[in-house]
């Protein structure tokens, strides 16, 4: 049985990336995209959703837009990572895939709720807004949902300040909403997603592919690895949000440990950070654990073999960039 998943994000190159992993693997039934903003606004990133959709051949798998602005603070998007588009760099086609009328919250909320319980997997991979505002709406979600494995946090410093990582640092407080509602939450954080890293030996296989996928996406990591040499001083840029997709697809591919997990939401200067204990053992009731190891060259084969299911699509026509 596939496992089904919601994916919740703000494309953004690397959420392209885990929305293709998705798609292509056949362990993961799609059930919904929902946006929210983060990388860029909610209209920029929710028009990339449609965008990658459309160049995978994603048909019948509703994308619907969520929340505009965090719960309590100023949105600041990484135009510095993503461009002013939110997925500047590779050359892409119009969006032909159409928008879901919904609100992305209902969308999760409504998802769930048809499902059988403790058969849908949350998989955010950006501001956990929606995830936050959902579980307000409908707080019957918590003890449906089989578990949310989210793409945020760290345990030894930040991305977007030196002490937070940028999901978490868009919307502390809904990150804090998630972390303490009694749900499984996996948090893939910056410490694991630091050894998914698109070397020049992984450009070169996806490149060999040859497909219209797998040339947007060697497109995506190629303006990526720019960024990152420019922002970070590395060229081999890691690649977060599909490692949340791969811990669902096969779980043995991230290693994790129980710890407690809580999120600070005053400090001078850690507004943002995660917090995880783990001095001890956790708790017997701890819900929360953190990865802390990945295996890369299974996570790079299964982003390969996902490119090499999904094929060409030949509807999707690249245009002039956007
Ligand atoms: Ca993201």
């Amino acid at each position: 049985m596939p496992k089904k998943i919601v994916i919740d994000c703000d494309p953004g190159l690397d959420d392209a990336v885990a929305l293709l992993l998705a798609h292509g693997s056949p362990e993961i039934e799609l059930l919904a995209v929902t946006t929210v903003m983060g990388n860029q606004t909610l209209e920029k990133v929710t028009r990339n959703a449609r965008i990658v959709a459309t160049i995978a051949g994603m048909t019948g798998v509703p994308i619907a837009a969520g929340h505009a602005r965090p719960l309590v603070r100023t949105l600041e998007v990484a135009e510095a990572i993503h461009g002013v588009t939110g997925m500047d760099g590779p050359t892409v086609p119009e969006p032909a895939v159409p928008l879901d009328p919904r609100h992305g919250v209902d969308l999760i909320i409504e998802t769930i709720m048809r499902e059988e319980p403790g058969t849908v997997t949350l998989v955010p991979t950006a501001a956990l807004t929606n995830i936050a505002m959902a579980v307000r709406r409908e707080p019957r979600i918590v003890e449906r949902v089989r578990e949310v494995v989210f793409m945020g946090g760290s345990l030894s410093g930040g991305n977007w300040t030196p002490a937070a990582e940028f999901n978490v640092a868009t919307d502390p407080e809904a990150a804090h909403i998630v972390f303490h509602e009694d749900w499984p939450v996996t948090m893939i954080s910056l410490d694991v997603t630091h050894d998914a890293l698109a070397t020049d030996d992984v450009r070169e296989r996806i490149a060999a592919i040859g497909t219209g996928p797998a040339r947007f996406v060697t497109e995506v990591l190629d303006f990526y690895a720019e960024r990152y040499r420019e922002f970070h001083g590395f060229g081999a840029p890691p690649v977060h949000d599909p490692v949340a997709v791969a811990r669902v697809i096969d779980p043995t591919i991230v290693t994790t440990r129980n710890a407690p997990i809580d999120v600070e939401l005053g400090g001078r200067l850690t507004t943002g950070a995660t917090v995880v204990d783990v001095r001890r053992p956790a708790p017997p009731d701890c819900r929360t654990q953190i990865g802390i190891g990945l295996d890369a060259k299974r996570f790079w084969n299964l982003i390969i073999d996902a490119l090499e299911r999904i094929g060409d699509v030949p509807t999707a026509q690249p245009v002039a960039a956007h």
